[in-house]
């Protein structure tokens, strides 16, 4: 069977990746649609070499449309993902909008697959950073439970959109030539200051809450919790831009429950687990790297060791492309889950 398709923000970074993904994957479809918010259509697209006119999405845009993929905006999803719904289709959304709604399953397949039984028309795809580190955390918590995480994070600038990459090539060249360039984009182009990201590290990523963490590190904490069923589960972040185009990478430090966990029990876990790639032999320099893993679905984990103090302690490295296995990817892959299970009419 083969199924009607609608892509929401498909100009966008990680709507252009979706059409790729859904080309890759030979994803069974009947018929596409692309759209986009107003400021977006009339643009082509394309897909398998053929160009598709992207039009403004309106609520009437999900007649006939089985499943819709949606990443233009959370303004976007909130309002026209409900509209997709009662017209028959399953939405997958890779905005915030609905992430945390307790009636919404936020869904990794490698982790809750099983969540998607409970949707109600709607299933949020996970915070790119979130994503990939749920994926490695998920085996070790099976096996040795899990008590605590402290991440730190070092992201690309595609995370903050197709502009946000233009403004780091354009602001390279520009400090290399000993041009001026005034930053619009990053860290947050709505937000009062804007900062250089070339030759530089921004610790703001999304906007500051008033408990002094930003939104991206709220969301790493919180959306952890709902997605691996663990509420109690101490978890805290901190959020860092640094000037790669694509490719997020992590230092996690995690404590788990049970006692007796090695660092050769954990590197044999990561070996076999869903998704991921185990890039781990410090004798050889072998450890991920987002240069290297741009392009690819995988989640990739490398220099794992015990802490020094804590016996319960691991680190581990984990990397991704945030637009693939962090939004286009996840988001395809549970569509296909979907299509799996029966879940799409
Ligand atoms: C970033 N993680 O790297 C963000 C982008 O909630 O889907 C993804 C924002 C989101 O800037």
């Amino acid at each position: 069977k083969a199924f009607h398709v609608a892509v929401v923000g498909a100009t966008g970074a990680v709507g252009q990746q979706m059409l790729k993904t859904l080309e890759d994957r030979n994803f069974p479809i009947s018929k596409l649609t692309v759209l986009s918010s107003a400021r977006s259509a009339g643009k082509a697209v394309l897909f398998n070499g053929q160009e598709h006119i992207v039009q403004e999405a309106t609520p009437d845009s999900f007649e006939g449309v089985d499943i819709a993929l949606f990443s233009a905006g959370g303004n976007v999803s909130k309002e026209l993902a409900p509209e997709a719904v009662k017209r028959g289709a399953i939405c997958v959304d890779n905005t915030s909008a609905f992430r945390m709604d307790e009636n919404t399953p936020l869904v990794v397949p490698e982790v809750n697959e099983g969540d998607l039984h409970l949707h109600n028309g709607i299933i949020a795809n996970p915070n790119c950073s979130t994503i990939q580190m749920v994926v490695a955390l998920q085996p070790i918590f099976e096996k040795y439970g899990l008590k605590k995480v402290i991440v730190s994070t070092y992201q690309a600038v595609s995370g903050s959109g197709a502009q946000a990459v233009e403004e780091l090539y354009e602001q390279t060249k520009a400090i290399i030539n000993e041009e001026s360039y005034e930053p619009k984009i990053l860290p947050v182009k709505s937000d009062k200051k804007h900062y250089q990201i070339a030759f530089n590290a921004i610790p703001q990523i999304d906007k500051f809450e008033a408990n002094g963490y930003t939104f991206e590190e709220m969301k790493m904490i919180n959306e952890t919790k709902k997605i691996m069923h663990l509420p109690e589960l101490k978890v805290a972040a901190t959020c860092v831009r640094l000037p790669v185009a694509t490719g997020h990478s992590e230092s996690v430090y995690f404590e788990v429950e049970q006692d007796g966990a090695t660092v050769a029990d954990i590197k044999a876990l990561l070996k076999d687990a869903p998704g991921v790639v185990l890039q781990d032999d410090p004798d050889n320099q072998i450890y991920p790297m987002p240069a290297d893993c741009v392009g690819k679905n995988d989640v990739f984990v490398g220099r794992i060791r015990q802490d020094l103090d804590e016996v319960k302690g691991f680190h581990m490295w984990v990397v991704s492309d945030n637009l693939l296995k962090g939004a286009a990817w996840n988001s395809v892959q549970i569509a296909e889950s979907l299509i799996k299970i029966g879940l799409v009419k």
